[in-house]
């Protein structure tokens, strides 16, 4: 699954198991309900589930280990045993390490390896990674994000962030890059790191996109009371289609039903001939 096929754009499916998603009812995290909706979306048409146990929401609470796998094993477990790919968005070594055994494929890293252990349990394992550009820490990443070329800048970052990975011996082959819209960016950079997303993918490594309902499509559509999250799909399906024509090959979506025909759409007209 780390070797995408070309042709068709990769659709990933976005799985946050947190009790604010799924709740019994009180505080507690429903499993069920999280397997529920995973695979749901793959009837929708997701190609990868990304379960997420801990929240890289700016200002966000910081998870244990313990509570975080708590969440994210039983979910991985069964989606992995009914043939879903699982991708565990993880910071954390130890989680990714038990994700992996539990059937997870790739490893979503925001952090892009900054752990000292993770590239070892990525080589060890055999698993993909996804490493992504974020400017700063999730705490104070929005605070004043500045770049003299943002596009040159982040793919610096990759590039170094690829050798690194390609030092611990990960194969270039299990390696997806990600410019991080939203991660310590302004609306403007984010727009520019779509109208150039094309300089990411002639790396040759497969570029992984991640609008779906950001803060830049609510600013975008109405500047001066930002649209509200729920009125955010049609800017992210517009964001995704510039992507995929940008050459992306992994769109990372909430809204999956919708995003997987929009990527048909784009795909159809692409391939059309005379
Ligand atoms: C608040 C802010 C809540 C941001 C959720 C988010 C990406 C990701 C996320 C991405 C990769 C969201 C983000 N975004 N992983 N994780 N790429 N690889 O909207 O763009 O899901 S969290």
């Amino acid at each position: 699954m780390t070797e995408l096929p070309v042709g068709r754009p990769a659709l990933m499916g976005i799985l946050n198991v947190t009790p604010d998603s799924f709740s019994d009812g009180g505080v507690n995290f429903d499993a069920a309900d999280a397997i529920a909706a995973g695979l749901r979306m793959v009837e929708e048409g997701a190609d990868i589930v990304d379960v997420g146990g801990e929240s890289t929401r700016p200002g966000a609470e910081e998870v244990s280990v313990e509570e975080e796998l708590r969440r994210v094993i039983p979910v991985v477990q069964a989606l992995a045993s009914a043939g879903v790919n699982v991708s565990i968005d993880t910071m954390k070594p130890s989680v990714a390490l038990e994700a992996i055994d539990a059937g997870a494929v790739i490893v979503n890293d925001v952090t892009a390896l900054k752990h000292p252990e993770m590239a070892a349990v990525i080589h060890q394992t055999g698993a993909g990674i996804c490493l992504m550009h974020m400017l700063g820490e999730p705490k104070t990443m929005q605070a004043n994000p500045a770049y003299a070329d943002v596009v040159q800048e982040v793919l610096a970052f990759l590039k170094e962030r690829i050798w690194v990975a390609e030092s611990c011996g990960i194969p270039r082959k299990k390696i997806w890059i990600d410019p991080g819209f939203g991660f310590g960016k302004t609306v403007q950079h984010n727009l520019l790191l779509l109208k150039h997303l094309d300089v990411l993918a002639a790396t040759g490594y497969p570029v992984l996109i991640g609008v779906s309902r950001k803060s830049t499509i609510g600013r975008v559509l109405n500047p001066d009371d930002p649209l509200p999250v729920e009125e955010r799909l049609e800017g992210t399906l517009a964001a995704q289609v510039v992507a995929q024509m940008k050459g992306a090959r992994i769109i990372r979506a909430h809204d999956v039903k919708a995003a997987r025909r929009a990527i048909d759409m784009t795909c159809a007209i692409l391939e059309a001939e005379k």
